[in-house]
This record gives C-alpha cells, sequence and structure tokens, in this order.
C-alpha cells in the first residue's frame, strides 16, 4: 500500500468518525434538546359519596371531600370551597385540583339542608291511681297529644 492510499484511507476514516459521533458538518439534523411534551390535561376530581346530598338539618354536616389523579402528576390535591350553613337550603361546595402545568379542574357537590325528621311527641299524663296508669297512657297516646299539664 502506497502512502498515498493510506492517507486517502485515513481522511475517510476520519470522515466516517466524525459522522458517528455527530461532528464533521453538515447533511445531519443539527442537536436540539428534547422538550417534554406539554401537559395540557386536566386532573380528573372523583368525588367522595354523591354530587348531591340530602342532609338533616340540625346536625353536623361532615363532607366526605374528593380526591384527583393527573395522567402527568398522578395524585393532585384537591381544594374545598363553600360552606354548607345550618339553615334550611341548598349549598354548593367546589372542589379544586391543579396540576403542575397549571391546568384546572373543578368539580362541585350539592348539599340540601332540610329537616325530615318529626318532632318527638312526650304525652304528659296525670294519673291519680296508679293501677290506672298504663291503660291511660295507651288510650291518650292513641286518641290525642296533651301538651301540658301541671304536675
Ligand atoms: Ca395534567
Amino acid at each position: 500500500m502506497s502512502i498515498g492510499k493510506i492517507i486517502s484511507l485515513s481522511w475517510v476514516l476520519l470522515a466516517l468518525g466524525l459522522q458517528a459521533c455527530g461532528g464533521g458538518g453538515g447533511g445531519t439534523t443539527p442537536d436540539v434538546p428534547v422538550t417534554p411534551p406539554v401537559d395540557t390535561t386536566k386532573p380528573v376530581i372523583t368525588l367522595n359519596g354523591s354530587a348531591t346530598v340530602n342532609h338533616e338539618q340540625g346536625t353536623t354536616y361532615s363532607d366526605a371531600g374528593a380526591t384527583a389523579t393527573d395522567a402527568v402528576d398522578g395524585s393532585v390535591t384537591v381544594t374545598t370551597s363553600g360552606t354548607v350553613g345550618t339553615a334550611a337550603g341548598t349549598y354548593t361546595l367546589e372542589y379544586s385540583a391543579t396540576d403542575k402545568a397549571g391546568n384546572k379542574a373543578t368539580a362541585t357537590r350539592t348539599v340540601i339542608v332540610a329537616d325530615t325528621t318529626s318532632p318527638v311527641v312526650t304525652l304528659l299524663v296525670r294519673l291519680r291511681f296508679p293501677w290506672l296508669r298504663v291503660l291511660l297512657t295507651l288510650k291518650q297516646a292513641r286518641w290525642r297529644l296533651i301538651p301540658s299539664i301541671p304536675m
């Protein structure tokens, strides 16, 4: 092999080497930093319990809450806003969850506060004869309510 062929072969090998490692200039696509795909999807909020809740007035309301999951971020914190009052009426609680990309999801729950429990009736019976107590109590309970009798 002549010295000229060795030099030519060296240049070919050098060019191939540069091309293999991304150098050598021209012809190939330039190196561009790879950016992850942009997250444009909102988290999904799942309510614990029903979207509409009937709540007995006069008792303490305890909300079951909600959870949120995002396709990219996984579990996302849920923030609850709104209150349920003690007066009869319809109240709305709003749940929101925002992923790291700023996509915000919301969900609502309607809470209907109403008094559906009958009052407790207490019969007051004035008895003069202890042996008649049971009989009178049963008859009074069936027939009518005595609001108040001073004892
Ligand atoms: Ca997302």
